[in-house]
C-alpha cells in the first residue's frame, strides 16, 4: 500500500470530465481483478492472455462484430416518426437485454466470490492421497461467500448463516467444499431441507420480512422439529452477524471419509480458520450497515484484496477412526446437527488459503460459478450422512434451471485444470468442438479412448466400506435423537457478553413473532436448553418461563466456541480518521503513514468532501461518514472548530456505543468532550500526538473491541 492509495476507485484510469471521443481499445483491468484462468471446454490452458476472453477492439460492434454508426437513436419513418421493425440493431439490443437475468440461487442468493490460492502442507498425507494436499502443492481457488434466506439484492448484514464454498482446481479435477460458516445444520436428513428453507424465506402471502428469520413460520417450524435447536442458537450468536467475511470460520459441515495412499480409510470434519479471528458486529451495527451500506460484506473483502490485505485461512482436520460404529466419543458423527468438540478432537492444519483476487466480472464468476458436494477427488469421498446424501443430487440439478442448461461446467469459471474427457455431446451452450465418432464405451472407432483409469492412473475410487444393510425404511437411528444437549454446551460455552447478545437476539425474533402460543413453544425449547437463558428470553417476552421436559446434562463447555478474549491480526481494519483544514500537514502526513506502515486503511473525514489544504484528499465528509464503517475513529488536533458538530457527536457516540477504540490529540479532544465521550472509559485514548495515540490505538484492535463498554 503506498500513502496515496484507497481501495473503491471504479475504473482503471481516472475518468476525463468530457466525453472520450478519440478510438482507443478496451482498458485494461485493475490489477486486483482478474477473470477465471482461460480454459478451454475440456480442461485445456488455452492462453495466457485473459484479455481474450472480455470484449475486443475500439469500436462498438453488434454481438457478430459489424461496426455501428449510432445506439443513440432508434431507426424510425422520419425524425418524429414510429420505429422500424427493421431496427436489428435496436431488436438485438433489447431482446438481449430482456433475457440478461437469470434465475438467483434458490438458497444463498446473495454472494460474492473472490480468487485465490491454496498451498498444501503435506501433513494430511496419512490420512488421505488427495494430491492438492501435498506438501508445496499449489491450487487455484475460487471461494464464494453467501448468506441463505435473503434474495440476490438483499443486504449482506443479515441475522443468517453464511454459506462458505471453495472451488479447488485441483490436478485430479475440481474438487469443491461447500461448507457454512456454522458447524452444524437445521436439518438431519436432507428431505427436510423445503420444509426448513419455505419456513425461513418469508411468508409466501405477503412475500414479508426480507432476508430475516424474525417471524412466525421460522419459529413455528423450528420450535416443532426440535434437532434444529442447535442451528438456531448459534444462529442467535454474533457469528450470524460477522464482521467481514475474512473473520469467519468455515465448516465442511458433514463427516467425510479420507482414503489414504496404502487405502487406508479414515472420517474426518474440514474446518477453516482465518488468520483474524472470528468477530461479529453488534445487532445496531448490523441494523445500520443494512441502510448505510447494504454491500457491507462484499465491499469489505473486495477492499481488502483491492489493498494488498489478502485474507488468509488454514484448512484443518479432525480425524476420527472409520470404524463401523462411526461413532465419537458418544456422538453420532453421522449426524450433521452435532458437533465434536476441538478440546475432544484437535483440529490439525493441513493447508493455507489465501484469497488475492478479485472478480472481473461479477456475472461471469460469481453468479455463474457452480458449486457441487459431489464434486470429489481421490482420497476425499462422503458418507452415509443422509443430509449430504440428498445434497449430492441437489446441485446438479439446480444447475439445470439456474444456468439454463447441462453444459454449466463448461461456463469459464467452472472448468476444470484437468483433462475433460467425458463422452457427454451436445446440449444448450455446448462449448467444446469435439471430434472423433466414438462417445461410448467400448468403442473401436476412436482406438478405444477414452479408457478406464485404474488404480495405477489415479483414479477415484468409492472406498469399499462396508454398508450395514436392513430393511427398506423412512426411518432413522436413535443416535440422532437428542435434540438439545449440544445447544446447551454451546450456550454454556460462552462469555457473558455473548450471553448476552444470544438473550437479546432470541427476545427480538420471537418478539416480532405474532403468535403467543409459537413464543411459548420455543420457550419450552429454551428451558431444555439452560434454564437461565430461558427465564432471561420468557422476562423480555413478559411470558412465564416454563419448566424443562427433558433432564439436563452435565455438559463440557468448549472455550474453541467463543469468539471473545483473545487477540488477533490487525490487517485491513478501517480507520477513520476525524480532521479538517485546521490540522498540520505534517500530522496529517505521518498518521496516513503509520497507519498504512501497520497494515490498516486510513479514511479521512472531513467537514466538507474535496481536499485538504496541502492537497490531500478527503475520503469521506461529515455527511457521509458513520460509525458502522471505521474499526478505530481517531480526532485530530485543531479540530476544536467542529468540536460540537452534532454529525461528529453522533459519530463518536455510536463508536463508544459499539465498544470501538476511539483516540484524540489535542483540541480533537474537545469533540469527545461535545459528544459526552467518558475520555477515560476503557479503549479511549487522549494522548500527545497522531502517531503514539494511534499505536495504542492499534493494540486495542487487535482485541476487536473494547468489551468492558458492552457489559451491562
Ligand atoms: Fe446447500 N444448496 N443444500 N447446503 N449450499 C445450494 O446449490 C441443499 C446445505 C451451501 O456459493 C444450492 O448452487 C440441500 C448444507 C452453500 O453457489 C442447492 C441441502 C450446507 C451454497 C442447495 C443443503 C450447504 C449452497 C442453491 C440439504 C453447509 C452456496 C444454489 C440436503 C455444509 C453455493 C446452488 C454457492 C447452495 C441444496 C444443505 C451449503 C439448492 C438440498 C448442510 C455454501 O443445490
Amino acid at each position: 500500500m503506498t500513502d496515496e492509495f484507497v481501495p473503491g476507485a471504479p475504473a482503471p484510469e481516472t475518468p476525463s470530465l468530457a466525453e472520450p471521443t478519440s478510438p482507443r481499445g478496451p482498458l485494461p483491468p485493475k490489477p486486483d481483478q482478474t477473470g477465471p484462468e482461460v480454459r478451454t471446454a475440456s480442461g485445456a490452458l488455452a492462453n495466457d492472455d485473459q484479455a481474450v476472453n472480455a470484449q475486443q477492439g475500439e469500436y462498438l460492434t453488434t454481438s457478430v462484430g459489424a461496426r455501428l454508426r449510432d445506439t443513440d437513436h432508434s431507426l424510425k419513418a422520419g425524425e418524429r416518426g414510429p420505429t422500424l421493425l427493421q431496427d436489428h440493431h435496436l431488436r438485438e439490443k433489447i431482446t438481449h437485454f430482456d433475457h440478461e437475468r437469470i434465475p438467483e440461487r434458490v438458497v444463498h442468493a446473495r454472494g460474492y466470490g473472490v480468487h485465490g490460492v491454496f498451498t498444501g502442507y503435506g501433513t494430511a498425507a496419512e490420512v488421505t492421497c488427495a494430491a492438492f494436499l501435498g506438501k508445496g502443492v499449489e491450487t487455484p481457488v475460487f471461494t464464494r461467500f453467501s448468506t441463505v434466506i435473503g434474495s440476490r439484492g438483499s443486504m449482506d448484514t443479515a441475522r443468517d448463516t453464511r454459506g462458505f464454498a471453495t472451488k479447488f482446481y485441483t490436478a485430479e479435477g475440481n474438487f469443491d467444499l461447500v461448507g457454512n460458516n456454522m458447524p452444524v445444520f437445521f436439518i438431519q436428513d436432507g428431505i427436510k431441507f423445503p420444509d426448513v428453507i419455505h419456513a425461513a424465506k418469508w411468508h409466501p402471502d405477503r412475500e414479508i420480512p426480507q432476508a430475516q428469520t424474525a417471524h412466525d413460520t421460522f419459529w413455528d417450524f423450528v420450535s416443532l422439529h426440535t434437532e434444529a435447536q442447535h442451528h438456531t442458537i448459534w444462529a442467535m450468536s454474533d457469528r450470524a452477524i460477522p464482521r467481514s467475511y475474512r473473520m469467519m470460520e468455515g465448516f465442511g459441515v458433514h463427516t467425510f471419509r479420507l482414503t489414504n495412499e496404502a487405502g487406508e480409510t479414515s472420517l474426518a470434519k474440514f474446518h477453516w480458520k482465518p488468520k483474524l479471528g472470528v468477530h461479529g458486529l453488534t445487532w445496531e451495527e448490523a441494523q445500520l450497515a443494512g441502510g448505510f451500506d447494504p454491500d457491507f460484506h462484499r465491499r469489505d473483502l473486495a477492499d481488502a484484496i483491492e489493498a494488498g490485505a489478502y485474507p488468509e485461512w488454514e484448512l484443518g482436520v479432525q480425524v476420527f477412526p472409520d470404524d463401523p460404529e462411526q461413532m465419537f466419543d458418544g456422538i453420532d458423527l453421522l449426524d450433521p446437527t452435532k458437533i465434536v468438540p476441538e478440546e475432544l478432537a484437535p483440529v490439525q492444519p493441513i493447508g493455507k488459503l489465501v484469497l488475492n483476487r478479485n472478480p472481473s466480472n461479477y456475472f461471469a464468476e460469481t453468479e455463474q460459478v457452480a458449486f457441487h458436494v459431489g464434486n470429489l477427488v481421490r482420497g476425499i469421498d462422503v458418507t452415509d450422512d443422509p443430509l449430504v446424501q440428498a445434497r449430492l443430487f441437489s446441485y446438479v440439478d439446480t444447475q439445470l434451471t439456474r444456468l439454463g442448461g447441462p453444459n454449466f461446467n463448461q461456463i469459464p469459471i467452472n472448468r476444470a485444470h484437468a483433462p475433460v474427457n467425458d463422452m457427454f455431446r451436445d446440449g444448450f451452450h455446448q462449448d467444446g468442438v469435439h471430434r472423433g465418432v466414438a462417445p461410448y464405451r467400448p468403442n473401436s472407432l476412436d482406438g478405444g479412448c477414452p479408457f478406464h483409469a485404474g488404480a495405477d492412473a489415479d483414479a477415484f475410487v468409492e472406498a469399499p466400506v462396508q454398508v450395514t444393510a436392513g430393511p427398506k425404511t423412512r426411518a432413522q437411528s436413535s443416535s440422532f435423537d437428542d435434540h438439545f444437549s449440544q445447544a446447551r454446551l454451546f450456550w454454556l460455552s460462552m462469555a457473558p457478553i455473548e450471553q448476552d447478545h444470544i438473550v437479546d437476539a432470541y427476545s427480538f425474533e420471537l418478539g416480532k413473532c405474532y403468535e403467543q402460543t409459537i413464543k411459548e413453544r420455543q420457550l419450552q425449547c429454551l428451558a431444555n436448553i439452560d434454564a437461565d437463558l430461558c427465564a432471561r428470553v420468557a422476562a423480555k417476552l413478559g411470558l412465564p418461563a416454563p419448566a424443562a421436559s427433558v433432564e439436563l446434562p452435565q455438559v463440557q463447555p468448549s472455550p474453541a466456541l467463543s469468539m471473545v478474549g483473545q487477540s488477533w491480526p490487525i490487517d485491513g481494519r478501517q480507520v477513520g480518521i476525524v480532521t479538517c483544514a485546521n490540522c498540520p500537514a505534517e500530522e496529517i502526513t505521518a498518521l496516513r503513514t503509520a497507519v498504512f506502515d501497520a497494515g490498516l486503511v486510513p479514511l479521512l473525514i472531513g467537514p466538507a468532501g474535496g481536499i485538504l489544504p496541502d492537497g490531500t484528499p478527503l475520503q469521506r465528509s461529515f455527511d457521509t461518514a458513520r460509525s458502522i464503517e471505521y474499526d478505530a475513529v481517531l480526532l485530530t488536533s485543531g479540530l476544536g472548530a467542529h468540536a460540537d458538530d452534532s454529525r461528529v457527536s453522533l459519530l463518536l457516540t455510536e463508536a463508544f456505543r459499539q465498544g470501538k477504540a476511539i483516540g484524540a490529540w489535542g483540541d480533537g479532544s474537545s469533540a469527545l468532550t461535545a459528544a459526552g465521550v467518558d475520555s477515560s472509559a476503557a479503549g479511549v485514548v487522549v494522548g500527545e500526538n497522531g502517531p503514539q495515540v494511534f499505536t495504542e490505538v492499534a493494540g486495542l484492535l487487535a482485541m476487536h473491541r473494547a468489551w468492558e463498554r458492552l457489559a451491562g
